[in-house]
């Protein structure tokens, strides 16, 4: 295939653009708070090649690492691919040589055994060290400063598991680092990797546990005192990989299931409860615990009735579309003194994904959260991103209060996921920086980055900066402050 497809996939946002720019002092409107020293990391797909596929999809794109760099005031940017094995051979070839989306039956044979990472996920800042996940296969370490690729990241050899989650967890106050990975024996395997690398970034810990058959594990949440698994039917098959299929079909009448065990605990502790048939979510907002022995534990999910991609409902049979998918906000709530495999379950939220808190309350009781959504009233979604159509507002909701504020983008706008930048002023929230898109045409479109107000997202933002060139829509970001960079690791072993 010679040229990109004409579905959703490869136009509008997700149009391909491929270019790698670096741009010094940005123009700025506004006022950047002096709090925000340091850089906004970001994980782009953007396919190099047009795929062997006409059905490709938008998350098997080159991974980009995308940063801006706040220094006094001024803003830099800087993306540039992640030189994965996968993207070099292509790069060499002039062409894609990699089949389907976690097929490695569909590739050439001139690549058999290449890594087929992307590396387009997640920015995971630990221990002084930036890595570009993605959850099928180990990360790439990439150079906080010149975004230079250093190579797949493996803890010095220690890692047994063939991957790592794009959605890792780090406990604010012992710094440590807990992640898993799904497939970690291999393709289609229940096998998966729960690994702890302490503050200083050794690999302290790594198990592995079975899940009840093999689920695209996307997110896991941790509190004080567990860790928590889930396992949504989105499943895998090795023979339908062998004959050229999809990795991922979604089992409708199927049980869900969520596994938890003691984070520091063994794996032969894990619990298993039963949950709802067909539903889905990729990600966990947070997780935390009540009562004397922590026994009582919330975890807070963007739960939604079937899987949110259409290019894995569709292939399943499933005919609902996306305006007609059910879900919000969910609190389950797991009673671990009780035997059983049930669980509560209610509503906390409206729908809405790419959720955000404060890296301080990660595990623990919460009270803010900030989550793109879409806003009905908002014009008809532009048409990007994996979902096929983009959020249009920000949502800020108080968990304990129940208060809600949203801000809305003009028609014709929409809107990445934030990050969360700490303030150094006694009582204040902080800031969400993040990136918003204007289309023009469906061949055309605008981005710039807004920082607003974290606690108060409603008032028109404290900045805005403007991009020279068009940014492809990311998947996630990472805050790593100017005092983590300068404590870099990068290149020394
Ligand atoms: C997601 C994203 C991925 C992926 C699997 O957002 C799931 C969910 C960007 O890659 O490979
Ligand atoms: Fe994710």
């Amino acid at each position: 295939m010679a040229q990109y497809p004409d579905t959703l996939q490869f136009n509008h946002l997700n149009r391909p653009l491929g270019v790698e720019w670096t741009a010094r002092n940005l123009e700025v409107e506004g006022v950047i708070p002096p709090d925000i020293q340091g850089a906004f990391f970001r994980a782009v797909p953007d396919p190099a090649f047009p795929p062997l596929h006409y059905d490709d999809t938008t998350l098997s794109g080159d991974g980009m690492v995308s940063r801006f760099l706040f220094q006094n005031g001024a803003v830099d940017h800087d993306i540039r691919y992640v030189r994965t094995p996968r993207f070099e051979a292509e790069r060499k070839a002039r062409k894609a040589l990699f089949g389907r989306y976690r097929n490695p039956f569909t590739d050439s044979p001139a690549v058999l055994g290449v890594d087929r990472a992307v590396a387009n996920t997640t920015p995971v800042w630990h221990a002084g060290r930036l890595f570009m996940t993605k959850e099928d296969a180990r990360a790439y370490e990439v150079d906080p400063h010149t975004l230079q690729t250093l190579g797949r990241w493996d803890y010095h050899g220690a890692l047994r598991s063939e991957t790592m989650t794009a959605h890792v967890r780090i406990d604010p106050h012992t710094g440590e680092m807990f992640f898993f990975g799904y497939e970690a024996g291999g393709l289609c395997t229940t096998d998966v990797s729960y690994c702890i690398a302490d503050r200083d970034g050794n690999l302290t810990s790594e198990q592995w546990f079975q899940q009840p058959y093999c689920s695209m594990m996307h997110d896991f949440a941790i509190t004080e005192k567990w860790a928590i698994f889930p396992v949504f039917p989105t499943t895998a098959n090795l023979e339908r990989l062998k004959q050229g299929g999809l990795h991922w079909l979604h089992e409708q009448h199927t049980d869900s299931w969520v596994g938890i065990m003691p984070r520091y605990g063994k794996v032969d502790e894990m619990r298993w409860f039963r949950g709802p048939k067909g539903v889905s979510a990729y990600h966990f907002v947070n997780a935390f615990q009540e009562g004397a022995d922590g026994s009582l534990v919330h975890l807070d999910l963007c739960l939604s009735s079937t899987n949110a991609f259409p290019f894995i409902r569709e292939p399943s049979g499933i005919a609902t579309p996306q305006w007609e998918i059910q879900g919000g906000l969910t609190r389950w709530t797991f009673d671990l003194s009780q035997p059983g495999e049930g669980f509560d379950s209610r509503l906390i939220g409206p729908p809405g994904d790419l959720p955000r808190i404060r890296d301080i309350d990660q595990g623990r009781p919460y009270n803010q959260c900030w989550l793109p959504s879409v806003n009905p009233h908002g014009g008809p979604p532009v048409p990007g991103g994996p979902v096929g159509t983009s959020f249009n507002c920000l949502l800020r909701l108080e968990t304990q209060t129940g208060r809600l504020d949203m801000m809305s983008l003009q028609p014709g706008m929409a809107i990445n996921e934030p990050i969360h930048v700490p303030s150094s002023t006694p009582g204040h929230d902080g800031w969400l920086v993040c990136v918003v898109d204007r289309e023009l045409d469906p061949q055309h479109h605008v981005s710039e980055l807004l920082i607003l107000d974290a606690s108060n997202i409603t008032a028109p933002p404290v900045a805005r900066v403007k991009l020279p060139v068009a940014l492809h829509p990311q998947v996630h970001g990472w805050w790593v402050s100017a005092e983590q960079l300068s404590q870099s690791k990068a290149g020394r072993g």
